[in-house]
């Protein structure tokens, strides 16, 4: 029953529930490791000179709670038979998902999929989940959401690729995920009514993972999710969007989208306080509360009406080519034109997953991470040639140069050690030595305008490391759950931390390594109505919002007029005024709305980029029109997939344009930067985009 592999010092907790994020029960949790358990997990540092001090102190009092039952039940053969369809298949109360790289099967239930459910399986009480792995990287299987109360909930692994196992007895919705790659979604119903009467029983509520930290880290603490809710709907909605591809925006098909497509013909019943509500599953997720609209004008695709600076080069993530077997190519889209002129999929190295990249000062190589993988790859920007293909560890996520030296610095989200981010030497020559930055597994830094210091967020801890270069040390800060993206204002005081499952974003004075904010971007109870709904778009008809749920990347722009925020669940854009930390304007994106960069623009000013992971279009946002955030808008949205003269190294076989993640304009423009680049990018900014601070 316990599927722990030989030597793994979890073993006999493979199967233990350890609270995520701390839990309820435990103190601010620091490595989700129950004390006694610390094997590969170095109480102090070794690297001469650090700030120790800073971690130590948050380490004493630590008292994780031991959480660990063996599960021995017999198991009873039943099955799963749904309104004529089996929807997922349950064999003898055992489902089986296969951990994989591929897009939108990322928790892949063993055995064909049945009406396109490759990721959802209905089973009855007492059924053994089991998690193996196919993938070339580590992942948790963490319990996102539970019914309220149930039994052996939260479940979580440490990041690993060997298998784990549970049993699930309380009816209702479980959904589990990765905390490294937090859109990988595999789900169970336990129906508890018996699988033949056609209807999909959800529960009276639903836990949230976030909802069981501690107050001092969840706004959400305690919230209990009805499932009669805009909340929960549109969390189902999102699973389903998330886990078939066929039902992402392909705004190059003249097909109208239908983001239900080839779900089954089967009831859903949710409760409204105690009143049980059934009604069509494709009803339930588009009407049965009042969702807003979902987006994706195919009319909206339009390109700016003033060029761009250079060329916008966009992580198509999920994109398929015929000679490999792992997803994602690196799409450039020319400034001038908005055609895309080149595709990235190297095949020679079976690229996988190319998640986020940046350059070196001279804008001629391409640093591009594979997230689901062990590699930061280099390739040239103007012929695609792979220059360099270097291992730096698990799920490489985020990298970015360091203003003056030039070398690079790589996150890497699947290391469960705290020395975490990678050094390489200019132009990635080699790798020159891995920092302690006094946690594991950061996702998305940012790095200071001159060079001296990195702030990394943390989703495992929920905080952030302000590492200062100088001092070869750094500050741990505490944040709200699951950290995942870095921006900063271009002077370097301030830094925003995203934190993706409260909605908030944790603001840091740089200098003095405090917390000295927070903005809330759901502000539940005010602009968002958890259990009504209505997050109210531009064109909307309820003067509410704005509203941003599970936020990812935050830049700032280079002059510091903006920040805008990329927001997967709401499917929206949410700008933030620096000036004030006020959230000052929504607008509209497509689903899974993740990557966000300030390019310039032509003439003076610049755009910010927004990339979705479920469509194949680049947003194109004009984020302060006459200096003013409050006026931001969409000015375009651009097609990712390949056109006549699109050069390319492999030939596109599926998900065309989609899985928009990292984004890198060229010439990188950003305050310290900026003033690195060669005289020929110069010559096409203006003096106020060469020196945006003055
Ligand atoms: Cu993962």
């Amino acid at each position: 029953m316990c599927g722990c592999v030989a030597g793994d010092h979890l073993c006999g907790l493979s199967v233990s529930k350890r609270a995520f994020a701390g839990g309820a029960q435990a103190h601010v949790g620091y490595m989700w490791l129950p004390q006694g358990l610390p094997s590969g997990v170095p109480e102090v540092s070794t690297d001469a000179g650090y700030v120790r001090a800073e971690y130590l102190s948050r380490r004493k009092g630590l008292e994780m709670q031991k959480v660990s039952r063996g599960i021995g039940l017999i198991l009873l053969a039943v099955g799963i038979v749904l309104g004529g369809g089996t929807a997922a298949q349950a064999d003898n109360q055992k489902v089986t998902f296969e951990i994989t790289d591929e897009p939108g099967a990322w928790f892949r239930i063993a055995g064909a999929p049945i009406n396109g459910l490759q990721s959802l399986a209905i089973a009855t009480p007492g059924t053994e989940v089991v998690f193996t792995g196919k993938s070339n990287t580590v992942h948790t299987r963490t319990s996102l959401l539970w019914p309220t109360g149930a039994t052996n909930m939260p479940f979580d692994t440490e990041p690993r690729k060997g298998s784990d196992s549970l049993v699930l007895h309380t009816p209702g919705l479980y959904v589990f995920t990765c905390k490294i790659h937090p859109y990988m979604f595999g789900a169970v119903i336990i129906d508890g009514n018996g699988l033949d009467d056609g209807t999909l029983e959800l529960g009276k509520t639903l836990t949230l993972v976030n909802t069981t930290a501690p107050a001092s880290i969840s706004p959400l603490s305690g919230f209990t999710l009805q499932t009669y809710s805009d909340l929960a709907v549109r969390l189902l909605r999102t699973f389903f969007i998330a886990t078939g591809p066929q039902r992402w925006i392909d705004y190059s098909s003249p097909a109208q989208w239908d983001p239900f497509k080839d779900l089954p013909d089967i009831n859903v019943t949710v409760y409204n306080g105690d009143v049980p509500v059934t009604a069509p599953l494709k009803f339930a997720l588009n009407n049965l509360v009042k969702l807003s609209p979902l987006p994706a004008d195919k009319a909206a695709l339009v390109p700016p009406g003033t060029p761009a600076v250079g060329e916008i080069w966009v992580d198509t993530q999920f994109e398929k080519t015929s000679g490999k077997n792992k997803p994602g190519t690196a799409t450039a889209i020319s400034g001038q034109t908005w055609q895309p002129t080149r595709k990235v999929a190297l095949p020679q190295i079976n690229m996988n997953n190319p998640h986020n990249m940046w350059t070196d000062k001279n804008q001629n190589l391409i640093y591009q991470t594979q997230w689901f993988d062990s590699k930061l790859t280099v390739f040239n920007r103007t012929t695609g040639k792979v220059l360099n293909n270097i291992t730096v560890g698990e799920s490489p996520a985020h990298v970015m140069t360091q203003v003056g030296s030039d070398k690079l610095h790589v996150t890497l989200n699947g290391a469960a050690d705290t020395k975490s981010v990678v050094e390489l030497s200019a132009n990635a020559g080699g790798i020159l030595r891995k920092i302690d930055i006094g946690e594991g597994n950061p996702h998305a830094h940012w790095m200071s305008h001159d060079g001296n210091v990195m702030v990394t967020p943390n989703p495992f801890t929920h905080d952030s490391t302000v590492y200062n270069f100088p001092n070869n040390g750094g500050k741990l800060v505490g944040t709200n759950v699951l950290p995942i993206a870095v921006g900063m204002t271009p002077d370097s005081t301030t830094a925003y931390v995203a934190n993706l499952l409260d909605s908030t974003i944790t603001v840091i004075d740089v200098n003095s390594q405090q917390k000295t904010a927070t903005i809330d971007l759901l502000k539940a109870g005010t602009n968002y109505d958890p259990i009504g709904g209505i997050i109210t778009l531009p064109d909307g008809v309820t003067p509410k919002g704005p509203v941003g749920a599970l936020p990812i990347q935050t830049p700032v722009a280079p002059d510091g007029k903006s920040m805008v925020t990329a927001n997967t669940l709401s499917g929206t854009i949410t700008i933030v005024n620096p000036a004030t930390n006020e959230v000052v304007k929504m607008l509209p994106c497509d689903p899974g709305c993740h990557g966000v960069q300030y390019g310039a623009k032509q003439g003076g000013g610049y755009y910010a980029y927004v990339s979705s992971k479920f469509s194949n279009a680049l947003i194109v946002v004009d984020p302060a029109p006459n200096g003013d955030p409050a006026q931001a808008a969409i000015v375009g949205r651009i097609l990712l997939t390949s056109a006549e003269g699109t050069v390319s190294d492999d030939t596109v076989t599926g998900n065309p344009g989609m899985g928009g993640q990292g984004i890198l304009p060229i010439p990188v423009v950003y305050n310290g930067w900026v003033q690195q680049l060669p005289q020929a990018w110069k010559d096409q900014l203006t003096t106020k985009q060469q020196n945006p601070l003055q």
